[in-house]
């Protein structure tokens, strides 16, 4: 059943505000993810969306003077749905929590649970942030200090606390304790990487308290459906999402077909509600967890966690406008480790697209089909016997593409671009070192001009296809420049598996010389 889908969701945001490239980072992660498992051939389904309920949407929304409805609605509109085009993303749906399939089915899960006396009415006090939408243990209530001189903040993420008396219904989390600790014992990839698992082992093992889940203060949420004085505590809600947006209480059928997802990626701020409240949410339900959640690190800007809050949120079309899509899902797939912070810069994604993008794989494009131009009209010719410097070109080819697949695997898009640009460097170095120019003056009567530039022809077939995943819009100028669609199909229908195989451009084949993939950039602006 589930392995007919591979399902990839990334978190559903926050419409407070608009997007900054913290979230960019996990949807073009997500993206990668899913489009390399596409050119496998599998079955890929990408989720993302919006979490339009709670306190913190509701207060942006009166901040601005209008109703939370209307404000969600303009901002999804005007920011969140327009960010998937700015950053080229394919993702099969977007959820927003607003949306009846998610009341609907939310409201079916709630039920089940209360069925299955998963639930209880209580009353919570305690300290609750708006900011990280969470109730903080009193080991994490701290007095605050400067601008919060006079108020309680969580010593978690600095957020200013409020003081909460509530009616409650709480979810029996306590039950889950041991169940979860073997569920990690049993899978033990199911939280990745192995400092976020550690975490979550840590935490379950110290003991776990039930949890509250809904609230009766205010009413920009979904009604609890046996009592409609209590809308759901929007965490609770919004995990939720990845099962209603593949059919939980609507379509029962379609939900069998897709669940469990395959892999959640998050933020590892929010790694704990998807490793401990999500799986024992689901064990409750008697639904099966999903096969992994990988909580990825920040994004540090000048050293800090970039964020709405500390001003210093860059918005992906700042970047975008300069350097364009591709090489903006190229810079953070490459230049960050996924699963560890990592700083980025201006000056390194600039000196990155001329160095990798511009110089290494561009000029290589064009190189290799201006001398296919030059040399014989632009007609791909017959290779002449292969030397060992054609089978090493081979050779590392198949290496590579092989340990990028591996790579991909292990949630690790840093790895797998590594090692293809093992075959960029190795053509590159390969063309210096046979000098077809030299051949071409001192040999004109061999088949060696035509072996050398047939090899690299295949090589740029490969990166085409290894690199669709990551900058579709530069692999398609490339794919078309080789002219390769008419014998061997589109660039999506190439399948990984396949494509090490050494000759499949055919000889005729017209190749021209792609338009310029990554154009020089004046020097950096602040
Ligand atoms: O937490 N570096 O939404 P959110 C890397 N609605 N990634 C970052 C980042 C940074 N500096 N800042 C944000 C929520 N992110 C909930 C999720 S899911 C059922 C509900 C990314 O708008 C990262 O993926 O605060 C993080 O987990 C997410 O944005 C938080 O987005």
């Amino acid at each position: 059943m589930s392995d007919s889908t591979f399902y990839v969701t990334t978190p559903i945001y926050y419409v407070n505000d608009a997007p900054h490239i913290g979230h960019g980072y996990t949807t073009v992660m997500g993206d990668i993810i899913t489009r390399w498992h596409r050119q496998r051939g599998e079955n890929v389904w990408y989720l993302t969306g919006t979490d339009e309920h709670g306190q913190k949407v509701l207060r942006k929304a009166e901040d601005n003077g209008v109703s939370p409805q209307e404000w969600v609605d303009k901002l999804v509109e005007e920011e969140w749905k327009p960010l998937l085009k700015t950053l080229d993303i394919a993702n099969d749906d977007f959820i927003r929590t607003t949306e009846k399939r998610h009341e609907d089915g939310s409201k079916a899960f709630w039920q089940d649970l209360f069925d299955r006396d998963a639930v209880y009415k209580g009353s919570f006090e305690g300290y609750y942030s708006v900011g990280a939408e969470e109730f903080i243990a009193e080991d994490d209530v701290v007095d605050g200090e400067d601008e919060d001189e006079g108020f309680k903040v969580s010593k978690i993420d600095g957020t200013r606390l409020e003081f909460q008396t509530e009616e409650n219904y709480f979810f029996r989390l306590s039950d889950y304790q041991q169940k979860l600790l073997d569920f990690y014992e049993a899978n033990p990839t199911f939280i990745q990487p192995e400092s976020a698992r550690n975490e979550a082992i840590s935490f379950v093992s110290r003991g776990l308290r039930d949890l509250s889940i809904s609230r009766s203060t205010f009413d920009w949420g979904i009604d609890v459906p046996w009592d409609d004085k209590h809308v759901m505590y929007v965490w609770i809600e919004a995990l939720l999402n990845y099962a209603t947006a593949v059919g939980y209480g609507t379509d029962e059928k379609r939900f069998d077909e897709v669940w469990p997802a395959n892999i959640h990626l998050v933020g590892k701020d929010i790694a704990r509600f998807h490793a401990v409240i999500w799986p024992a949410m689901l064990m409750a339900a008697g639904k099966p967890v999903p096969h992994q959640v990988f909580a990825h690190g920040w994004i540090l800007v000048g050293g800090q966690k970039m964020s709405k809050s500390k001003a210093n949120g860059i918005r992906p079309d700042e970047i975008v406008d300069t350097f364009g899509s591709d090489a903006y899902r190229y810079y953070f797939a490459r230049a960050l480790t996924f699963g560890s912070d990592g700083s980025i810069s201006w000056e390194d994604m600039h000196a990155r697209y001329h160095a990798e993008l511009a110089n290494g794989f561009g000029n290589l494009a064009s190189r290799v089909a201006a001398m296919i131009g030059k040399y014989f009209d632009g007609v791909l010719p017959a290779a002449g016997a292969t030397t060992p410097a054609e089978q090493k070109v081979i050779d590392l080819v198949a290496s590579a593409v092989a340990d990028a697949d591996a790579a991909i695997d292990a949630v690790a898009p840093q790895d797998a671009l590594t090692a293809v640009w093992r075959i960029v460097d190795e053509l590159n170095g390969y063309i210096t070192e046979q000098a077809p120019w030299k051949v071409a003056k001192d040999d004109p009567d061999s088949d060696r001009l035509a072996t050398i530039l047939t090899t690299a022809a295949e090589g740029l077939r490969v990166l085409a296809v290894v690199l669709n995943p990551v900058i579709p819009k530069a692999s398609e100028v490339l794919w078309g420049s080789l002219g390769a669609e008419s014998a061997l199909g589109g660039l999506g229908d190439q399948r990984i598996d396949g494509i090490a195989a050494w000759g499949q451009l055919p000889t005729g084949t017209t190749i021209t010389k792609p338009s310029s993939l990554f154009p020089r950039i004046e020097a950096a602006s602040e």
